[in-house]
């Protein structure tokens, strides 16, 4: 298991050879996230709950990375009405590249089919008849590894064969001739080939550049305050904090983990602890778009309305009062239910925008009382920052839209320490925004004693630059009341491809 840091060049490097679909969608904030439609027209409306609906003669739309090979995609289908009396389709794709080529899972005309549709030529490679009741919720699913492909509803398994002709692609819905519903799409992939980090999680995008690494399982027990030991632990920094932060290391029915608590306890990843404007960090150093990912469990409530979980990038916040580098984007899962983000433009004067909010958003399934942050159990946490690449030319400068995306993994429950869930993990959405800049004040940040101070203001655009911090914080959390934290890391990641 890695520890400390990896360092590599700051270089644009080619696409790992992995993909990631991660797709979890219910609808309920009113945005199809990801999905790009490829024919016909698509709207989000009231149907029980919030569903992704198509009346168009013929309806394609797809989401998930282009380069995903083994994909399992499920979702609930309904058929509000069919305009003929054949050619009635509905269901789910894989592999999509176009619309001229996919694979396709579904119900059509008295039958449940897996079809495929290569250079335009479209074949039934299994069927199997089915009667489908009209205004009636499926449970569709399919699934492609390799060569081999299956379809259940309902959770039977309808269809098992093979074909081939198409290697990778997005997955979909699809639908000809009907007034069709779709709610709870779910995919991911299933090969986990090339896609875990160290310490066995999914990666939802590959790494190419700095990545850093807790090395909590290695050597002795110790405990840090009010300042880190870079020899100990390479870039894990707390001069910033006010917090007790036990890490265990290689003994001990916790090893690998760190125990935290205290009033507002602060854990940066950042090369140094110098408060100097500027602190003396290189640009090779810094952080910019990134996948910041640790499992967290809380063992009681602070009671402070703004902790919980959290993670923040593109920061520095460091020292709180350098006005220019001290915005950053938080992601938040907070002990009262509410999950968003946080922008924060200064922190002195305190000026932030929220955005993305759901309240309530645990289940009683996953441990929640009344929709708040489950206690007592595990929770994987991923915060993915990246830029949307103007010009798709790898610089930042140009850049003016910043993504943000919020994942949760759900599969460890209550257990003092546990291994890698299987597969690397099931991670969900749980939301996301873009910031296009119009989380603003319209107030330019003032300070001029540094080269890194941001001229344009960092009140009155998206936090496109890179920056020295990232950090995990919660408040209000005393000894009785710890948190544990395990697998932290950072992973500097490609910005998104600008459409
Ligand atoms: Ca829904
Ligand atoms: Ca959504
Ligand atoms: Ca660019």
């Amino acid at each position: 298991m890695a520890a400390g840091i990896i360092a590599a060049a700051l270089l644009a490097a080619p696409r790992a050879g992995y993909a990631a679909t991660a797709i979890n969608e219910n609808f309920e904030d009113s945005v199809a996230d990801g999905f790009a439609v490829g024919t016909g027209t698509y709207s989000i409306i009231t149907d029980g709950t919030k569903v992704y609906r198509s009346n168009s003669a013929t309806a394609r739309s797809v989401v998930g990375d282009s380069a995903s090979t083994d994909v399992e995609i499920q979702a609930s289908v309904k058929v509000s009405s069919w305009a003929t009396t054949t050619g009635r389709t509905v269901g789910l794709m894989t592999r999509y590249v176009d619309a001229n080529n996919y694979y396709m899972f579904i119900y059509e005309d008295g039958a449940l089919i897996i079809k495929k549709k290569v250079a335009g030529i479209l074949t039934a490679v299994a069927s199997v008849p089915y009667s489908m009741t009209a205004n009636t919720w499926h449970t569709f699913k399919g699934s492609v590894a390799g060569t081999s492909l299956t379809m259940s509803v309902n959770g039977v398994q309808q269809l098992s064969t093979t074909t081939t002709g198409l290697t990778a692609g997005k997955v979909g819905v699809i639908s000809f001739n009907g007034d069709v519903r779709y709610d709870d799409v779910v995919a991911a992939d299933t090969s986990t080939s090339g896609v875990l980090d160290p310490f066995g999680l999914r990666m939802l995008n590959p790494s190419i550049g700095k990545q850093w690494f807790s090395g909590w399982s290695t050597g002795s027990a110790r405990t840090y305050t009010n300042a880190g030991n870079m020899a100990v632990d390479p870039e894990l920094a707390f001069a910033n904090g006010d917090q007790t932060a036990e890490i265990f290391g290689s003994a001990g029915t916790r090893s690998g983990q760190m125990k935290l608590f205290g009033d507002y306890p602060r854990v940066y990843v950042r090369k140094n602890e110098s408060f100097a404007i500027p602190p003396g960090i290189s640009a090779a150093d810094k952080w910019n778009n990134v996948e910041i990912t640790f499992y967290a469990y809380s063992t009681g409530d602070s009671g402070v309305g703004w902790a919980g979980l959290e993670a923040v990038a593109k920061t520095n916040h460091w020292p709180d009062n350098w006005q220019c580098t001290t915005a950053g984007y938080g992601a938040r899962m907070l002990f009262d239910g509410r999950v968003d983000f946080e922008k924060e433009l200064y922190h002195s004067p305190n000026v932030n925008f929220q955005a993305g909010r759901v309240a309530n958003h645990w289940t009683a399934a996953e441990g929640s009382v009344g929709g708040r942050l489950p206690l007592n159990r595990w929770i994987g946490f991923k915060f993915v920052a990246r830029n949307i690449d103007a010009g798709n030319d790898g610089l930042w400068q140009n850049d003016t839209q910043v993504r943000l995306e919020l994942y949760k993994e759900m599969s460890i429950g209550n257990v003092t320490n546990p291994t890698a869930p299987a597969g690397g993990g099931n991670w969900q959405l749980v939301t996301s925004y873009t910031d296009t800049g119009n989380l603003s004040s319209g107030t330019p940040c003032t300070h001029t004693s540094s080269p890194d101070d941001d001229s344009y203001g960092a009140a009155s655009k998206p936090l496109t630059a890179p920056n020295y911090s990232i950090y995990l914080r919660t408040d209000g959390l005393t000894s009785s009341i710890p948190q544990y934290y395990k697998w932290f890391s950072v992973r500097e990641v490609a910005p998104i491809p600008a459409p």
